[in-house]
């Protein structure tokens, strides 16, 4: 049994997209664990930190009764059940701590090449196969049109050739399924990634130092993902310039070169990503021995 009181209990999925990156994200914030034989839970080993492997639709449930402090899923599940929640009279089910930067993709209408909708405006006494039913209907009453939807678990792209739709509603990411099943991506209804909720309850006094030391070491990896560590020479009167070419950099460290007068050292962290448009501009303004180095943790 997992003492809930002291150890934080996080849900991710347990088999599909997300487990892969969601394990990676939690082991770069130094968690060690071993999961139990039924592969349904792990036990943190150096953190009073438990993992639940379930499937990501029961993710924002757990999360909601407080079964679990944190759950990792993607917005388009979250945001579906916020919605079922919402109609059940629970206002605020979790809160959303971050969006994470992965499982990235978008749920879209998609429209059968030959059929009798191809725009929004068309959808009214239509039918609308979804397995998102809560935000389809809520982004038809925000629009004020009115079609069925129907509600499809999964392989919702055949629910056209099947005659049970007109119109689909889907998860899209490079758009190959919609192709293949003749059926063109319309108008993108919600963009989603994968986001980390927490429960809505007071997380008890024996869990929150560590709550809150894993979510700042769950914002530490996010910002080092993007941000870069940049040494490079520099003329002295073109510090001013530099700066404004530098992405999300904080204040630069400005250092003496030995033996050379005009020049100085800049080093600098950067939060947003390096291009080679970037180091271009810097070598035209009269920066030299440019060194982009990826920087492994950082602690606000
Ligand atoms: O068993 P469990 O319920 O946990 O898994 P699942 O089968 O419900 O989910 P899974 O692993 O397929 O997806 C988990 C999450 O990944 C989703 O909730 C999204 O947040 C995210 N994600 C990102 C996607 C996609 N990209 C995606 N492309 N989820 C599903 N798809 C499907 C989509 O439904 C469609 O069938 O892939 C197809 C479209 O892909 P493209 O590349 O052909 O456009
Ligand atoms: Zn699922």
């Amino acid at each position: 049994m997992i003492d809930k009181r002291t150890r934080i209990k996080i849900a991710i999925q347990k088999s599909g997209r997300l487990t892969a990156h969601s394990l990676e994200l939690l082991e770069q914030c130094g968690l060690k664990y071993t999961r139990d034989r039924d592969q349904l839970i792990g036990y943190g080993e150096n953190m009073p930190v438990d993992l639940l492997f379930v499937r990501d639709d029961d993710i924002p449930g757990l999360v909601r009764d407080d079964v679990c402090d944190l759950g990792i899923a993607g917005l388009n599940i979250v945001e579906e059940k916020r919605l079922e929640f919402l109609a059940d009279g629970i206002e605020q089910p979790y809160t959303q701590v971050y969006a994470l930067d992965f499982g990235h993709c978008r749920l879209s209408f998609g429209y059968p090449e030959d059929g009798p909708v191809q725009a929004i405006e068309q959808l009214p006494g239509k039918r609308i196969a979804t397995s998102y039913p809560w935000i389809v209907r809520d982004y038809l009453a925000s629009r004020d049109l009115q079609a069925d939807v129907v509600e499809f678990s999964g392989a919702v792209e055949i629910a056209p050739s099947l005659g049970r739709s007109d119109v689909i509603c889907d998860l899209v990411s490079t758009g190959t399924t919609m192709k293949a099943n003749r059926i063109r991506e319309g108008e993108t209804i919600l963009e989603s990634e994968c986001v980390l909720i927490k429960t809505p309850v007071d997380i008890p006094p024996e869990k929150l130092d560590w709550v809150d030391r894993l979510l700042q070491r769950i914002e530490g990896v996010m910002q080092v993902r993007e941000s870069k560590y940049i040494m490079m020479h520099a003329p002295k009167d073109a510090l001013a310039d530099i700066a404004a070419l530098l992405p999300g950099a904080e204040s630069p460290t400005v250092l003496p070169l030995e033996g050379v007068d005009d020049k100085v050292a800049v080093h600098v962290v950067c939060r947003e990503n390096i291009f080679w448009e970037t180091l271009e501009a810097l070598k035209a303004v009269g920066a030299s021995s440019v060194l982009v180095v990826p920087i492994e943790k950082m602690l606000a």
